[in-house]
């Protein structure tokens, strides 16, 4: 068995009764295949994502943001929970105490079992009809005509939170509270350049919690963390999981 790359302090608060917190971004979703917002395999048809998350990009070209949604929701119906989606599973199952705070809309955390997911930015599942400001479910495989208009005629757009717009109060309260409860985050494959998710774990490491980020880069809050890890979600998650003595689900 390979060394567990974690400190004793990290593992022993993994194994113990004290609320943990998994903070993630998309980087826990790019070894199932999907494309992370930020560095070289971050663009789409030769664009920045993070530009056609605006309301502005919205109200300028709905087709143009409805197609990328639409390709977001045909790769994250394609991709599989990988590893690391499945090791945050399995200690949540086993352990108890302990919450998934993501900024991720794939789904996918909630289909390897979490859950006890907080969803930060929303889900590419639901649609919100601009007119009305109503909200629904929408699996559907196939959109159809793009872009897509509520029965009164208004346009619907994918009910995720882009730049420039509020996050649902009660979804980041919840976020915060359980931040500031907890006696370990993990800050797994976020750039965390974003705000308000980014402040989650500042606001966690003054309430007192051991942080531990598990990216293969550096990040603002590296220097701030009590331990950074260095490698792939996938790979290190499953490890911390059974260094802290769980039994882990294969991908
Ligand atoms: C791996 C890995 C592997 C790779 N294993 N790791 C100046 C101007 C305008 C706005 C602002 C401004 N300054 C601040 C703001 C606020 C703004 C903001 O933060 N901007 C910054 C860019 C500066 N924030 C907002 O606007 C937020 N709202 C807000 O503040 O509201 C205030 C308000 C109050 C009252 C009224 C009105 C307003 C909203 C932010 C919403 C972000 N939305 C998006 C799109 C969501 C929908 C969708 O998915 O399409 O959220 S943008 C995008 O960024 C998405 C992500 O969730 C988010 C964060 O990205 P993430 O997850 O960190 O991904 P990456 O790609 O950045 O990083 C991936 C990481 O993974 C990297 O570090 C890799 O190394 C790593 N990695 N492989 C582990 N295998």
């Amino acid at each position: 068995m390979l060394a567990s790359p974690f400190a004793s302090r990290t593992l022993a608060l993994a194994r113990g009764r004290e609320p943990v917190v998994a903070l993630t971004g998309a980087g826990v979703s790019a070894e199932s295949g999907l494309a992370t917002f930020r560095g070289a395999d971050g663009l789409w048809n030769g664009r920045d994502p993070a530009d056609l998350a605006t309301p502005e990009a919205f109200a300028r070209d709905p087709h143009l943001v409805w197609r990328f949604y639409d390709w977001r929701r045909r790769k994250a119906r394609a991709a599989r929970p990988n590893a690391a989606h499945l090791a945050l599973a399995a200690l949540e199952r086993q352990r108890g105490a302990m919450r998934v705070v993501t900024q991720n809309v794939d789904g996918l955390h909630q289909r390897a079992g979490s859950a006890s997911v907080l969803s930060l930015h929303g889900t590419l599942w639901r649609l919100r009809c601009t007119a009305e400001n109503r909200e629904f479910d929408d699996e559907r495989a196939d959109l159809g005509v793009l872009p897509l208009r509520c029965e009164c005629g208004g346009l619907l757009r994918p009910a995720v939170v882009w730049f420039g717009e509020p996050l649902d109060p009660a979804v980041l309260a919840e976020a915060e509270h359980a931040v500031r409860t907890a006696a370990l985050v993990l800050v797994v494959g976020t750039s965390s350049m974003v705000v308000p998710a980014a402040s989650l774990a500042p606001i966690a490491r003054r309430a007192g919690a051991w942080i531990v980020e598990i990216n293969p880069d550096r990040t603002p809050l590296t220097r701030h963390a009590d331990e950074h890890v260095t490698g792939r979600a996938g790979d290190l998650l499953p490890r911390l999981v059974a260094a802290a003595g769980f039994d882990v689900e294969v991908a």
